[in-house]
Order: C-alpha cells, then sequence, then structure tokens
C-alpha cells in the first residue's frame, strides 16, 4: 500500500469551527513533504511565513507546482459519509443520515472503509484527515485498519468557541441543505464532542502531537498568519 504520510486533522472544537475551511486552504497551498522525517508546509503568502524551528520549514509556494499534483489530499470523514449515504443504492445510507442528524458517531468500520477507499482512490500517499477520528473507538478501529501503514504527522485543532460555531453552522444551515445544522441538531453534536471527542483530543496532546490553531478569526485574510501561530506554538 502507498500509504505512508499522513497529515491529520482533529475532529473540530465544536462544529463549525472550520475544518473543512481551513482544510481546503492547505491542500491547496501545501506541498508534498521533502524528508520523510519532517515535512514542508508550504503558503501562498511568503510573508506569513518564516522558520518555525528544526522540526518544520516553510517554503514560498511555487505557481509551477501544480497542488493538485503534490498537495496534501484533503479527505473530509464528514462528506464522505454524506456522500455515501446520499447513493441511491447505498445500504448504509439510513444509518449514515441517522447519526449525522443525531450528531452521534457512525460504528467505525463504515468510515474507515470509505476513508481507505479514498486514500486508494486518489494515488497520493499524503492525506489531510477532516474530522476523524472522534472517539476512541474510531481511535482503535483505525489503528487497527491502517495503523501500521500510515506516519500521523500532527494533528490540527481548530481552536473556536461554541457560540461562534453555533452561530457558523445555523448561518450555513441556511441553505447548506445539511440535516445537522439546526438547533436541536447542533446541541447533540456538541454533546457528543464534549463526551466522546475532547478525549481523543487528550490522547493525541499526550503524543506531543496537537498543534493549536485560532480558527476563530477572518477566514481569509488571517489564514496563514494563525496558522504559521498554531504551527509554532507546537514547536
Ligand atoms: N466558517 C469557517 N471558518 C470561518 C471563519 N474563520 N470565519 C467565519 N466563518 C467561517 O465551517 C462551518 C461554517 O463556518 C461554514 O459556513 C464556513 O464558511 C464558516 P466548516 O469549515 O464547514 O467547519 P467544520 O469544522 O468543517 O464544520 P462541520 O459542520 O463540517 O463539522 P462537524 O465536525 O460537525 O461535521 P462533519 O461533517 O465532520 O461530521 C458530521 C457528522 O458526521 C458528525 O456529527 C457525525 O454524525 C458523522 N461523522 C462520524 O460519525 N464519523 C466521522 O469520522 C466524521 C463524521
Ligand atoms: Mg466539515
Amino acid at each position: 500500500c502507498p500509504i505512508t504520510h499522513e497529515l491529520m486533522t482533529d475532529p473540530v472544537c465544536g462544529p463549525g469551527a472550520g475544518k473543512g475551511t481551513q482544510c481546503a486552504r492547505i491542500a491547496e497551498y501545501c506541498i508534498e513533504p521533502s524528508f520523510h522525517d519532517s515535512y514542508i508546509l508550504t503558503f501562498l503568502n511568503s510573508s506569513c511565513c518564516s522558520d518555525t524551528g528544526s522540526r518544520f520549514r516553510t517554503t514560498v509556494y511555487s505557481p509551477s507546482v501544480s497542488p493538485s499534483k503534490y498537495g496534501y489530499v484533503h479527505l473530509s470523514a464528514g462528506d464522505l459519509l454524506r456522500e455515501e449515504a446520499a447513493k441511491p443504492d447505498s445500504s448504509l445510507g439510513k444509518e449514515i443520515n441517522e447519526h449525522i442528524k443525531n450528531g452521534s458517531i457512525v460504528p467505525v468500520a463504515v468510515t474507515c472503509k470509505l476513508l481507505e477507499n479514498a486514500m486508494k482512490k486518489s494515488g497520493k500517499e499524503n492525506f489531510l484527515i477532516d474530522g476523524f477520528p472522534r472517539n476512541q473507538d474510531n481511535v482503535n478501529g483505525w489503528k487497527e485498519s491502517v495503523g501500521d501503514r500510515v506516519n500521523v504527522q500532527c494533528v490540527l485543532f481548530f481552536d473556536c468557541d461554541e457560540q461562534t460555531c453555533v452561530a457558523r453552522c445555523l448561518e450555513r444551515g441556511k441553505g447548506s441543505g445539511r440535516t445537522d445544522d439546526n438547533e436541536a441538531s447542533l446541541k447533540k453534536r456538541i454533546v457528543t464532542y464534549n463526551d466522546s471527542t475532547r478525549p481523543v483530543i487528550q490522547l493525541f496532546e499526550k503524543e506531543n502531537l496537537v498543534k493549536h490553531i485560532d480558527a476563530s478569526n477572518d477566514v481569509d485574510k488571517r489564514f496563514g498568519e494563525y496558522l504559521k501561530y498554531g504551527l509554532k506554538g507546537a514547536v
């Protein structure tokens, strides 16, 4: 299996922290690591970047390098689940939809399979996994199925207060069509996050893998800046 690298985000500091938004930017602007024991993050705006220490390096984004060829592949577990559930012939659709609406967590075997399939299909080796793992069962299932084939480079924690997260989701809910962008589902999503996901983040903290990023700021203006702060703070 060609999967040798993985850059992984943690599952939100509350729904709507901006995982999807920021992962899309990272996938677009970061290129492949040059060294297997470190990685290079490359941003469009070089003024946002500086040497962040021995473990991380930054360079200037080169427009001649196609991000789609070299960049991290962004895989959102939530998006993959929604995609699967939307297939007319999916036997899992009903179950997935129930979990999403209730903010509960889909059985790990389902999510892992979808992630693995997407990783293989991409033909790439570097991944930005968005919104997974979300509980201890996810961690165990992930380790069992792909654990020895991946190298988790870091866990990005998008730090954003609950009120802001909820407001973002409710705003998005006006047009997203997502069945969980409403007050009732959001309450449940937050409970799940607090009860099941926070402990997972603490696990990664113990392994020194977590990089905190302030995700409360304006998405476009502050992207490079707070990404740098997040990485810097973690080195
Ligand atoms: N927005 C983003 N950043 C902003 C900023 N800085 N300033 C202003 N606005 C900002 O952003 C949310 C909204 O906020 C968007 O409208 C965006 O424009 C705006 P987004 O980037 O989508 O945030 P994200 O953290 O990705 O929020 P999301 O709602 O996707 O997070 P969830 O973790 O709740 O949702 P996910 O899709 O990952 O999971 C949904 C459900 O699937 C789960 O509840 C669960 O039931 C199931 N699931 C599993 O069971 N297992 C999994 O492994 C994954 C999911
Ligand atoms: Mg998302």
